[in-house]
C-alpha cells in the first residue's frame, strides 16, 4: 500500500517543526530539501527525528562519485534515512550514493523523470527509461517518477519491477493522488499539505492513499 510522504519545504524552522508534529500521525515519512536545510541547517534532521518517522533528504545529488559520496555521508551522519540523487551524471555517480546509503543502513532513490512541465525537455527520448534501468543495476532502492504523468509512471514501472517508485507532483502541480496511488509505493505531497489552513487535516485527507491496493 502506498506511503504518504510530506515534502516539508517550509523555510521557517519553528513552523516546519509544528507542521511535522501535527501531521506525523498521518505520515509514513518526511522529505526535506534545500529550502528547509538552507534556512534551518542540517541539524534539522535531529529535530525532526524526534517525530520517529524516516527522513528523506531530497538534495538531488548530481556530482562526480567522490563528491556524491562526501555529500551522502554527511546526510546520513546527520540522521537522514534516505537520500535522493540524480541519475543523469551516470552509473558511477549513482553507485557512490548507493554505497554511502548501504554503509549507513540507509536508502537511495534516483530521480528518473521530473514532475514539472520542463521535466519533459531532457528526461525524454528514452533518457528516463535508461536512468530507471541504471538505478536498478546500481542497486538503488527505487526511483522518483512524476505523479503528473501516470502514463510515464506505468512505463517506468516496467523498468524497475518491484523496486519502489516515489511520486511527487500531487496537488499543487496538478497530479491526482487517487489516480497515482495504485501505481506507486509512495506519494510525495508538499504545498497541498503545508500551505493548507489545517495541515494535519490535509495530511489526514491524503492518508486515504495508504489504503489503496497497488495494481
Ligand atoms: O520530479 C520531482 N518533482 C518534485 O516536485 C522531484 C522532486 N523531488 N520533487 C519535489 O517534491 C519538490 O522539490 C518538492 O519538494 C516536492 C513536491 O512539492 P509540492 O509540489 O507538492 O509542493
Amino acid at each position: 500500500m502506498p506511503e504518504l510522504i510530506l515534502a516539508l519545504d517550509v523555510t521557517e524552522k519553528k513552523r516546519a517543526l509544528e507542521i511535522a508534529h501535527a501531521c506525523t500521525p498521518h505520515l509514513d515519512a518526511i522529505k526535506v530539501g534545500y529550502p528547509l536545510v538552507l534556512s534551518a541547517g542540517l541539524s534539522i534532521a535531529g529535530d525532526l527525528k524526534k517525530a520517529g518517522l524516516p527522513l528523506i533528504a531530497d538534495f538531488k545529488v548530481a556530482d562526480i562519485p567522490n563528491t556524491n559520496q562526501l555529500i551522502c555521508d554527511q546526510v546520513f551522519a546527520a540522521g537522514f534515512s534516505a537520500i535522493i540523487c540524480h541519475g543523469f551524471p551516470g552509473m558511477d555517480s549513482v553507485k557512490a550514493c548507493v554505497a554511502s546509503a548501504r554503509a549507513h543502513k540507509g536508502q537511495c532513490y534516483v530521480v528518473a523523470e521530473m514532475s514539472h512541465p520542463g521535466g519533459k525537455e531532457f528526461f525524454s527520448q528514452g533518457t528516463a527509461e535508461q536512468i530507471a534501468a541504471n538505478a536498478v543495476i546500481a542497486g538503488a532502492d527505487g526511483i522518483i517518477a512524476p505523479a503528473t504523468r501516470p502514463d510515464r509512471v506505468q512505463v517506468l514501472r516496467g523498468f524497475v519491477g518491484h523496486k519502489k517508485i516515489l511520486s511527487p507532483g500531487v496537488g499543487a502541480q496538478g497530479g491526482d493522488a487517487d489516480a497515482i496511488a495504485a501505481l506507486v509505493d509512495g506519494i510525495i505531497v508538499g504545498r497541498s499539505i503545508y500551505e493548507a489552513p489545517d495541515p494535519a487535516a490535509a495530511a489526514q485527507s491524503y492518508a486515504r492513499v495508504r489504503r489503496v491496493q497497488k495494481r
